[in-house]
């Protein structure tokens, strides 16, 4: 397969100011027509290269008159032209029931629809399928009046009509030049919740959320957010909406979470369907922060947009910066930055750490749709969110709003990003740049010395990028490290808060006029996205955990405090758990703490955390030194358990910051019962199962019996699944909450799970909620022997058949085997190899066996 390098760009030979589009909608057999305005760029005589993928060419004109000296090499149409502007129209026929990757055209529940990015629409009709390439588009459709009665494209509407036949018509413009990524069109038997919204310079905005019928009532947190959405980046970036329409489909089938087309947004419809029966805080929180999210890209990917695909971090990185400030400014800002930092460490680092590793700006790729990573997209927020961090709020500002203005209608790459942020925010980048082209978690060491006598404290800190594929011996890079110190003694505050900036291989920081001896809080905030090893001891960690005013910092210092007690007990078999027991009866018993920080503070490590401090991950000592803390965590404070536990009962439901709090510190507490042993704890969850009038409480309590052996275990899942068999999104969790459990039966529950009838691998949140929940249930997927493997390998080369995009993106457990036992990891190379040699196999899923088992 080609391997794509960002250093080969080089910039369209022709650009295609004008596109036309006419679609003769049928599942079967679509006939699109392609009006193409092309114009040659610069001095040159290349013939106009056009990419395909998938569908039958049916005729090709220029400037009106058929032509065939054309021809198609590998997919793609190549067709010289003898002037500097040409009309060139095509016609295809493309079969989207046929479509089970879910790129291009597609079905999706008798409907259909599309998604192009990143190279999606080169299965709709030949096209110069690159970011680079703006087009205004004109769409035209038609269609089954009764079978699809709506029919929507990007832009505003110009104008519908019905034909004699049965079918009708509409006609869509979108003014805006967009890359072919950002096409979108839906046309089905849709349902309405409109809404409008008004822009600061007074238009009104026609909003619409569109989904089955059945649906409609799911749709006002939503909209809500969506509304909430737009004010907000006006408000905080500046920027306003500029179509007068916006509007949201939902679709069953999606590889992505969403996608954020041009005025028409096209949703997984797990992030835009909720009622408090179905949906979690967590779903509820999840669908705002993507409604948040595709919004955004309005500005940040579709006005701006990106020169290539190695730049795909310019309009995520920051686009997911952005979703995270929305979401901080609706509820606790200390929570949301607790749980993003725990996504970054479940999701990038391990993959920072892994054959996949890749930098931030990429600079190959076999398969674009492989790279949207945790990388790209969280680790590419870190880097913004170090910048603001530099910048401070005022020049950030300024820095957005030169971006924004300097590359509006333009595709821009990360440098321009970097540049407007050194211009506006008069800093020097330069070193800050390796960032994104460095791979890697960089580790600070972190030392503090103290002389009571002179009052002198010395900071001592040290960097190492650690080596990535392809990459060794790397330079230090620059890490906005927020400290304070504290006094051991009077818990006061001994420093402000200062940003240290580390950009040497080692560095010292002095203070004076420290008379007590100090204690580092390090790295508040989470200022920079690196691993810390301090020397900081377990009596200090316990002091932070109390004392640290910040709130990341103190959550911070507990999580180590867990950490350092489970890692030893893996290591030994057993350590001493007095600290952290002590330390979480702090918290509990600290009136003045948010719930909601009080239940993250709480919660133990993962067992894949425990892992990836290890040097050889032990699954199943990491799971039973885990579930020892949990038991005597369980036991020793059974009581105020109880307490936390009684305070977040009785109370109707409400979504709102402080009542989900309550149910999260609740459904730990219930955890923490269970986990004592307590004979009554069963049917303490199943109590709470039955009488949920949320899906937070359910599925809070199904997770614990799940994870445990009991008769209400078994009641609790078949009484779940009758009662929502009709859901899928609400099955999904079924599946999900299985496969994720703890227990000891969940390598046999999942292989027969995906006989289950209610299985299917065609729907890309049926395969995660199974495949992908499984892959990271660290003690059930790598449980001796090596079935897990196996399975994992039988799944996704079954998945690859239908979708290879979903299938790859599944495959990153196999690929953490240097991670392992010389016995596991000979067992889980086995099984790439076996991947890698199946034949057909897609280059989405060759790209990541193959690079897996370098
Ligand atoms: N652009 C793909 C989906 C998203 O990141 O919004
Ligand atoms: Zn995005």
């Amino acid at each position: 397969p080609t391997i794509f390098r960002r250093e080969d760009y080089t910039a369209p030979a022709w650009t295609v100011p004008e596109t036309a589009l006419d679609f003769a909608l049928d599942p079967a057999a679509t006939r699109v027509r392609a009006r193409l305005s092309v114009e040659r760029s610069g001095a040159h005589d290349l013939p106009l290269v056009l990419d395909g993928a998938g569908q039958k060419l049916l005729s090709v004109t220029v400037d009106g008159i058929a032509v065939n000296d054309w021809r198609i090499e590998g997919e793609q149409l190549i067709l010289p032209l003898p002037g500097d502007a040409h009309l060139v129209e095509t016609e295809v026929e493309i079969a989207p029931e046929r479509n089970t990757q879910l790129m291009g055209l597609y079905a999706s529940g008798g409907n259909l629809c599309t998604q192009c990015e990143a190279e999606g629409f080169r299965r709709i009709t030949y096209f110069p399928d690159r970011p680079d390439v703006l087009s205004t588009y004109t769409v035209r459709m038609s269609a089954d009046k009764a079978r699809f009665p709506v029919l929507l494209a990007n832009g505003d509407p110009v104008a519908q009509g019905d034909n004699d036949d049965g079918t009708h018509w509409a006609e869509w413009h979108d003014p805006y030049p967009k890359p072919s990524y950002l096409f979108a069109l839906v046309a089905g038997d849709l349902a309405v919740n409109r809404g409008s919204f008004t822009t600061r310079s007074g238009r009104t905005v026609e909003l619409g959320i569109w989904v089955r019928e059945a649906d409609l009532a799911k749709t006002h947190h939503a909209l809500h957010a969506l509304k909430l959405s737009m004010a907000w980046d006006e408000r905080v970036y500046g920027r306003e909406y500029d179509l007068d329409v916006f509007n949201i489909v939902a679709v069953d089938d999606f590889n992505f979470g969403a996608m954020e087309n041009k005025g028409l947004n096209i949703f997984n419809s797990r992030y835009i369907l909720a009622d408090p029966d179905t949906a979690t805080d967590y779903d509820y929180d999840a669908i705002a922060a993507v409604v948040a999210h595709e919004y955004f890209h309005n500005w940040s990917g579709n006005r701006i947009t990106c020169r290539d695909w190695f730049q795909l971090s310019l309009k995520e990185g920051f686009t997911v910066y952005r979703d995270q400030g929305f979401s901080a400014d609706q509820g606790s800002a200390a929570v949301k930055r607790i749980e993003d930092v725990r996504g970054l460490r479940a999701g990038q680092f391990p993959e920072d750490a892994s054959a996949l590793a890749h930098p931030v700006r990429p600079e190959s790729y076999l398969e674009i749709s492989n790279f949207y990573t945790a990388t790209i997209y969280n680790k590419g927020a870190e880097l913004i969110r170090m910048m603001a961090t530099m910048l401070g709020e005022q020049r950030f500002r300024a820095a957005t709003d030169l971006y924004f203005d300097r590359y509006d209608g333009t595709a821009a790459t990360c440098e321009d990003f970097v540049t407007c942020m050194e211009e506006a925010g008069e800093i020097d980048l330069s070193q800050f740049r390796l960032w994104y082209s460095q791979a890697g978690t960089p580790r600070v060491s972190v030392s503090l010395e103290h002389e009571p006598g002179s009052g002198r404290a010395t900071l001592n800190l040290a960097q190492k990028v650690p080596d990535t594929p392809g990459q060794s011996s790397k330079q230090p890079q620059v890490l906005p490290l927020k400290i304070r110190l504290f006094g051991a003694e009077t818990g006061e505050a001994l420093t402000d808060e200062q940003l240290v900036i580390l950009s040497d291989a080692s560095a010292s920081v002095t203070f004076e006029t420290i008379a007590e001896r100090p204690i580092v809080s390090l790295n508040r905030g989470f200022s920079a996205p690196v691993v810390i090893e301090s020397d900081r001891t377990a009596a200090d960690l316990a002091f932070l955990a109390r004392h640290d005013d910040d709130p990341f910092a103190r959550y911070e210092a507990m999580q180590q405090l867990m950490l350092d007690t489970l890692v030893a007990a893996t290591i030994e078999g057993a350590a001493d758990h007095a600290a952290v027991i002590a330390a979480v009866a702090d918290t509990l018993d600290n009136p003045e703490l948010d719930p909601a920080f009080v239940a993250e503070a709480v919660l133990l490590p993962s067992e894949s955390f425990i892992g990836d401090q290890l040097s050889t991950v032990d699954p199943d000592a990491i799971h039973a030194a885990r579930e020892a803390l949990r038991r005597d965590l369980g036991r020793d404070l059974e009581a105020r358990w109880r307490t936390a536990y009684e305070a977040g009962s009785g109370r109707a439901y409400a979504y709102t910051p402080e009542d989900k709090g309550r149910r999260r510190l609740r459904n730990v507490a219930l955890g923490y019962i269970v986990a004592s042993g307590a004979d009554d704890a069963a049917g303490l969850a199943y109590a709470q199962f039955a009488a949920a009038d949320n899906m937070t409480d359910r599925q809070g309590a199904l997770t614990t019996l799940v994870a445990g052996h009991s008769a209400e275990r078994d009641r609790a899942l078949g009484e779940f699944f009758q009662r929502y068999a009709g859901n899928s999104l609400v099955l999904d969790k079924w599946f999900q909450t299985q496969a994720l459990s703890p227990a000891d039966d969940t390598p046999a529950l999942v292989t027969s799970l995906a006989e289950h009838p209610a299985f299917s691998l065609a729907n890309p949140n049926r395969a995660r909620s199974l495949i992908g929940a499984f892959g990271v249930n660290q003690r059930a997927f790598h449980a001796a022997g090596g079935a897990g493997y196996r399975w994992l390998a039988d799944q996704l080369i079954a998945l690859d058949v239908l979708n290879p995009q979903t299938a790859a993106k599944l495959l990153p457990p196999l690929g953490r085997w240097r991670r392992f036992d010389p016995t596991r990891a000979a067992l889980m190379r086995a099984e790439l190899q076996r991947i890698v040699a199946h034949p057909g196999l897609s280059k989405d899923l060759f790209e990541q066996a193959s690079k897996s088992l370098e």
